[in-house]
């Protein structure tokens, strides 16, 4: 049996003017083309998985038209479905049924609208791939393929994951590697469309698992960079403490996203950058109240958080750490003038670098929910426009172009190129040069 592994993959924005808007930012298409040169780290954790005598090869490609490039013998094709490019996956998986190859469909979409999925596929996973991925290999082997394997219920133990096959990869292809070392996350975000929707649980993988991950990696590439795929590495502080010690004297550099309490633990925040943490996202979500307002669903959160924005940033980027800041643009209870309070936030806070994104309402999200139910969805199954860039909603204080419009410009001057220069050096001029010893 040959299985093809096919991630769709590449990043996407549907608004022509955006584009030609974000083709002029240097800042904005580094920051994008280093990201789409991700590799598909559940693809290759599920063919860590497959059995020895089932050929297999792992694929990327853009779109629906990239399928020439596959090779023309594949047996059964399992692909991975993030929301912007599902219309794309279903052409292939359709592509590919009509000439009776075997389709398996899993991943974040398919696990919010398994009814949508099941039309394109001969067998769909729900939830975490791992849990079904053996079986469901043993009946595709005996052609007994089930129509849906449905793991939502259940929560993979993750002391139990494999080695994602890397070897899998040309390494050199790719600018950055990446391990995941959690799922789920403590916090309920209303928009929030990662790995909590396939783990409401929030868990960390072992980190003897972790130092063998990095192992396998360092044997492919010897200095990799490394991108940390979780969501909320540093919920635990003493798992975290553990995991800093994995990076320790590997002479690697890596990035991770997390919440600021990190600004909480200093002896955190020293091992982190002893062991070669250049950077941590956080989703700070919007610098004004009314936007922060209910957005955590659990305790409101976020919210309460905005008073100490500063003063974390200020911490964690002292311990030579850099903070690359994520803010959300057309929350409800923001208006026009929530453009220049993030402008002036991002200015103040002296952040090194920022994302900005546009509420996006994915399927499966009590935000999507919510505005489906207020008539306030655009079209509701326009997938495509779930970029992060796009609008499918109306707005609650401004219209869908005021949005736009205003988003375009916080783009440019943000990423504009000697605006995006200066903050970095004076990062790298104020933080950089200081060392700073292993306690104990
Ligand atoms: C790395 C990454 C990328 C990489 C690689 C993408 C990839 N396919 O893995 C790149 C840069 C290409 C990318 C692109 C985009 N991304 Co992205 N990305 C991520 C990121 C940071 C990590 C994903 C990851 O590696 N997770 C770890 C693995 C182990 O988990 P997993 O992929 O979910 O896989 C598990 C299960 O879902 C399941 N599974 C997954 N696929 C399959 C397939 C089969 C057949 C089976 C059986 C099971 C299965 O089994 C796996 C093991 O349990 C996540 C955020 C996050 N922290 O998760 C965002 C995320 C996935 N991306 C997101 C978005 C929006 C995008 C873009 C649309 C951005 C853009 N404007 O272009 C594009 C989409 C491109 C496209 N082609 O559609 C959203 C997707 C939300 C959604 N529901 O669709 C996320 C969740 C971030 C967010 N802000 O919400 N992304």
């Amino acid at each position: 049996m040959k299985l093809g592994l096919i991630s769709m993959s590449g990043v996407h924005i549907c608004d022509p003017q955006l584009v030609d808007v974000v083709k002029t930012l240097p800042g904005f298409m580094h920051r994008a083309q280093t990201i789409a040169s991700l590799p598909n780290l559940g693809l290759l954790t599920l063919a860590a998985l497959t059995p020895a005598n089932i050929r297999m090869s792992y694929h990327e490609i853009d779109s629906f038209d990239d399928y020439k490039d596959l090779p023309d013998d594949l047996d059964i094709i399992a692909i991975s479905s993030p929301t912007a490019k599902i219309q794309e996956v279903y052409r292939l998986a359709d592509h590919y049924r009509a000439r009776h190859t075997k389709v398996i469909l899993g991943g974040l979409h398919v696990t919010a609208l398994p009814e949508e999925a099941a039309q394109h596929a001969d067998c769909i996973v729900l939830g975490e791939g791992e849990i079904y991925w053996s079986q469901i290999m043993a009946d595709a082997q005996h052609n007994t393929l089930e129509p849906i394997y449905d793991g939502r219920d259940q929560s993979y133990d993750l002391s139990k994951s494999p080695i994602p096959r890397y070897d899998l990869l040309n390494v050199a292809d790719y600018d950055r590697l990446t391990i995941q070392t959690q799922r789920g996350c403590p916090w309920r975000c209303e928009f929030c469309a990662s790995s909590i929707s396939i783990s409401p649980k929030y868990k960390t993988k072992p980190v003897e698992l972790v130092k063998k991950e990095l192992a396998c990696i360092k044997s492919l590439w010897k200095k990799p960079f490394i991108e940390l795929v979780d969501d909320n590495t540093f919920v635990d502080k003493t798992y975290g403490k553990q995991l800093a010690h994995v990076f320790m004297g590997q002479n690697t550099k890596w990035f991770t996203e997390t919440d600021i309490s990190l600004a909480d633990d200093d002896e955190l925040l020293g091992l982190l950058r002893d062991s070669g943490c250049v950077q941590v996202l956080i989703g700070f979500e919007n610098s004004s109240r009314s936007g922060l307002e209910n957005l955590e669903l659990n305790t409101n959160w976020k919210a309460r958080q905005l008073d100490r924005y500063y003063r974390a940033i200020s911490k964690i980027q002292s311990y030579g750490i850099s903070v690359n800041g994520c803010f959300i643009l057309g929350l409800d209870g923001t208006d026009q003038s929530n453009f220049s309070d993030v402008l002036t936030f991002v200015k103040q806070s002296q952040l090194t670098d920022v994302q900005i994104t546009v509420q996006t309402p994915f399927p499966g999200t009590p935000l999507y929910d919510r505005l489906l139910q207020a008539n306030r969805l655009i079209d509701p199954t326009d997938w495509s426009k779930c970029t992060l860039f796009d609008v499918n909603f109306i707005p609650d204080r401004m219209t869908v172009s005021e949005l736009e419009e205003n988003f375009r410009r916080l783009l440019v001057e943000l990423y504009a190129i000697d605006y995006t220069k200066r903050r970095r050096e004076l990062f790298r001029k104020r933080f950089r040069s200081k060392k700073r010893t292993l306690p104990g």
